[in-house]
């Protein structure tokens, strides 16, 4: 039965519903789409407009694309500081390894953190979600790991909600206690591991801060045997895990991610055939990074083939973060994702649609269908290759958020 009445309905707008209409991006030009009781309610061409239904607010589109609001599934947006004097040391031959083990990195981004107020972590971290907001992304990921110890880690986490309220985007947070080894806790990984899951763990899960648990999986990280710990304790408080797997060498991450049932398995550059087959079968979703890819000019390319072959979904995200990827532009991991990896546009826009929101455990959103949550972006462009083609530019031009129209200037 068709509804009655739209609360809004888009008119000349041509749609990238990312489903499987048989055309490529399931695109249905000249179209229209209804919206009630902020979801989608009806999509399809204007001919086919569903007769005598009525409407509170029409929006004329103007001939925009319309997509699913982008979702930025992985980023570090809340830290206090920039590490621009690393990225000269890494021009000067320093890896970003040997600038951790001396105490930089992760640890540097740590102390400049736990140094802040929680009010000048808002007032730093606010400009980064709102040029991600800017660009239509109307979901984003934030994870801490910058405090390193409880109270500081769920400072950030409380950080990340209040920002998602300010800017008017749906923030889903991720507990990174695992992100790197505390200097107080130097020589001792497995206490530390100990301490997050006896302490840090159990209170993010108790204050409802955290929507998953992550943990950095790597020869610089922490080992396999540490994050199963972390996956154990973060399943045993109800909470969903993800994993920063295999980016700088393989640690089987991909593997353990999977068989811990893991959203997503997150950069994966080095993860091998078996660990790729092991997600494809458990679901878990591949987040590809190209902007830490290309920030640490990284060679050794993620298996986008075996993924293809394998029928893992790879979602796209920005990373955004102060070591490794300081860019709060989505649409150029697009355009990155195709030209370092040669993922398709198409390949792209699903990436940072339905694939990511999967990654993050979301299935109400990320396709133009009905029932879907009525998160939609607008954009000023002739066709949707052009969101990865252009090197950046910000083609959006509107954004409706839960049903209603939050920004629009055709
Ligand atoms: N991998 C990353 O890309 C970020 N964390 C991680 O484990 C980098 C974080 C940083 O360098 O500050
Ligand atoms: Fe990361």
């Amino acid at each position: 039965m068709l509804p009655a009445a739209f609360d809004l309905l888009l008119t000349n707008a041509h749609l990238a519903t990312l489903t499987e209409t048989g055309a490529r991006y399931g695109a249905i030009h000249n179209g229209a789409l209804g919206i009630r009781e902020g979801q989608i309610a009806w999509v399809g061409t204007a001919a086919d407009r569903p007769r005598g239904a009525s409407a509170r607010e029409t929006l004329d589109c103007h001939g925009a694309w319309v997509t699913p609001g982008l979702v930025d599934c992985h980023t570090h947006a809340v830290y206090a500081g920039n590490r621009a004097n690393e990225f000269e040391q890494r021009l000067h031959g320093t890896t970003y390894a040997e600038i951790a083990r001396a105490g930089g990195g992760i640890n540097a981004t740590v102390r400049a953190t736990r140094a802040a107020s929680e009010d000048e972590l808002i007032r730093q971290s606010r400009p980064r979600v709102a040029a991600l907001a800017a660009e239509g992304v109307t979901t984003i990921e934030i994870k801490s790991g910058y405090g390193l110890e409880t109270a500081s880690e769920l400072r950030q986490l409380a950080v990340a909600r209040r920002l998602g309220e300010d800017v008017g985007v749906d923030v889903r947070t991720t507990l990174l206690a695992a992100h790197a080894l505390p200097t107080e806790f130097e020589g001792h990984a497995d206490s530390y591991i100990d301490y997050v899951c006896r302490d840090t763990i159990p209170a993010a899960a108790a204050l409802r801060l955290a929507d998953a648990v992550d943990a950095f999986c790597e020869t610089i990280g922490f080992t396999a045997a540490q994050t199963q710990r972390v996956f154990d304790a973060a399943r045993a408080h109800g909470l969903a895990v993800k994993l920063h797997a295999d980016q700088l060498t393989d640690s089987g991450g991909a593997a353990l991610a999977a068989s811990a049932g893991a959203l997503s398995a997150d950069h994966v550059e080095h993860a091998s055939e078996q660990g790729v087959a092991a997600m494809g079968r458990a679901g878990t979703v591949a987040v590809l990074l190209p902007g830490a890819y290309f920030a640490l000019r990284d060679t050794h390319l993620p298996p986008i083939a075996a993924f293809r072959a394998h029928r893992v979904p790879m979602a796209i995200s920005t990373d955004c973060n102060p070591g490794t990827s300081p860019t709060t532009s989505l649409l150029l991991m697009f355009n990155m994702a195709c030209t370092l990896f040669r993922l398709t546009p198409e390949e792209c826009l699903a990436g940072a649609t339905v694939h990511a929101a999967r990654a993050l455990g979301l299935t109400d959103r990320g396709l133009l269908a009905p029932g879907q949550r009525a998160d939609l972006a607008l954009w000023d462009i002739a066709e949707p290759a052009e969101l990865s083609y252009r090197i950046g530019s910000n083609p959006s031009i509107g954004v409706i958020r839960g049903g209603r129209v939050t920004r629009w200037r055709p």
